[in-house]
């Protein structure tokens, strides 16, 4: 299974192609759209939220309510690009001749952003044509082909979540639970602990009217994985690097963890791996054997386990400053505050939600090449056998 995007900000539509998906997997737009709302949902978002009420139409690849196997096309319209038909006309005008900048051209590079390098790189002077594919709404395209993903991980009895940790240096206290999942689509910042989700929301606030941003860190979990997905016997397929590598290509990532990370990294192995055991009963994702610990995050040498899959990771804030940090615009060269362009006070609880739907086409091409890619039936009885020999080894 691959896929690709396409699509500026404010050009017409993102358009996505995702081919090798299964035949025979129900799909309705519907589905997708759940998601791509959620992606636009969270407290600290800018006002193009507003604008914007994403859905995905399919072009191609499913008919009657199910998938066919053929590439499957998503087109997700820019409701804003109507606003921005003369900016982001494709056509050469006379005043792109004349050598005048066009309407809302970006000169000052924006520090934290694509501008400068993106510019350097692909020889711009105007940044919009840098930002207009580094922005973030590219993530729409890959919710669309997450929520795909998660169709089918769902038929394969996995389910996911996504919350938030920490927001702009405040901590949430909460443990989380398969159980309070309502909990966190309440939640303004998808925060399971009440009193630090004030506190975000009180800091967003700050942030706002400081004309600054903030960063988080996210969690998010997958339970119902039968071990042996990925594979420990070459590097690139290892689920682990493939996860992090995912994750890492999602705009304004700094890092990724896999269960306990870091911290493992201070204490004594006895204290880090988990011990395993053997039970009499047998489970349905881990057989016989069970851990009591789940320091690993459910990844073992590039495999999963059959534990839960937790993955953490951190958001830098995003770049967009409305009380500017100082840089140079690239066509005077002159000292200049940077850029100031319709952003977010911060994007960590949508963030969330688009790391459980990257990770969640990961699992999916994993799904695919254990259990093969033709046809949902075809899957689902392998992976059947597949349960019963876990539960015999
Ligand atoms: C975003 C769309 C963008 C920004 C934001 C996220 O829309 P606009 O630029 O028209 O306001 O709101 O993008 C960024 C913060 C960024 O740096 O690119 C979206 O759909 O997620």
């Amino acid at each position: 299974m691959r896929y690709l995007t396409a699509g500026e900000s404010h050009g017409p539509q993102l358009t996505t192609i995702l081919e090798g998906f299964p035949a025979q997997v129900p799909l309705a737009e519907s589905q997708v759209n759940a998601w791509l709302e959620k992606r636009q949902a969270g407290y600290g978002r800018g006002r193009r939220m507003q604008i914007e009420k994403d859905h995905v139409e399919f072009l191609s690849g499913v008919r009657a309510g199910r998938t066919t196997g053929a590439p499957i096309t998503l087109k997700i319209e820019n409701a804003d690009h109507r606003n921005w038909l003369e900016i982001m006309d494709v056509a050469r005008t006379e005043k792109d001749s004349g050598g005048e900048p066009r309407k809302k051209a970006l000169t000052a590079a924006r520090p934290g952003h694509a501008d400068l390098t993106g510019g350097i790189k692909y020889r711009h002077k105007d940044l919009r044509d840098v930002l207009e594919r580094a922005s973030a709404r590219e993530t729409a395209s890959r919710v669309a082909v997450g929520a795909i993903a998660l169709q089918l991980l769902e038929m394969c009895g996995v389910q996911g979540a996504n919350y938030v940790d920490r927001l702009g240096g405040i901590a949430s206290a909460a443990t989380f639970s398969w159980d309070r999942l309502e909990e966190i689509e309440a939640s303004p910042v998808r925060c399971l602990d009440s009193t630090a989700a004030a506190q975000m929301v009180s800091r967003i606030d700050r942030a706002k009217t400081d004309g600054d941003t903030l960063g988080g860190v996210l969690e998010v979990r997958f339970r119902g994985l039968v071990p042996g997905l990925g594979s420990y016997s070459h590097w690139d397929r290892k689920l682990d690097g493939r996860i992090a590598g995912a994750i890492m290509a999602t705009q304004a990532v700094k890092g990724v963890e896999i269960g306990r990370g870091f911290d493992n990294a201070d204490i004594a192995g006895s204290s880090v791996h988990d011990a395993v055991y053997y039970r009499s009963e047998a489970s349905r994702d881990t057989g016989h054997y069970e851990r009591t610990t789940n320091g690993a995050g459910g990844l073992e040498a590039g495999m999963t386990n059959g534990e839960e899959l937790i993955v953490r990771v951190a958001l830098k804030p995003i770049a967009t400053l409305m009380t500017p940090l100082p840089t140079v615009d690239v066509v005077t060269h002159e000292a200049a505050d940077a850029a100031r362009e319709r952003s977010d006070t911060t994007a960590v609880p949508a963030a969330g939600v688009i790391f459980q739907c990257v990770i969640a086409t990961v699992l999916c091409e994993a799904y695919l090449e254990k259990f093969g890619c033709d046809t949902l039936p075809e899957i689902l009885e392998r992976l059947e056998g597949y349960r019963d020999f876990v539960k015999s080894y």
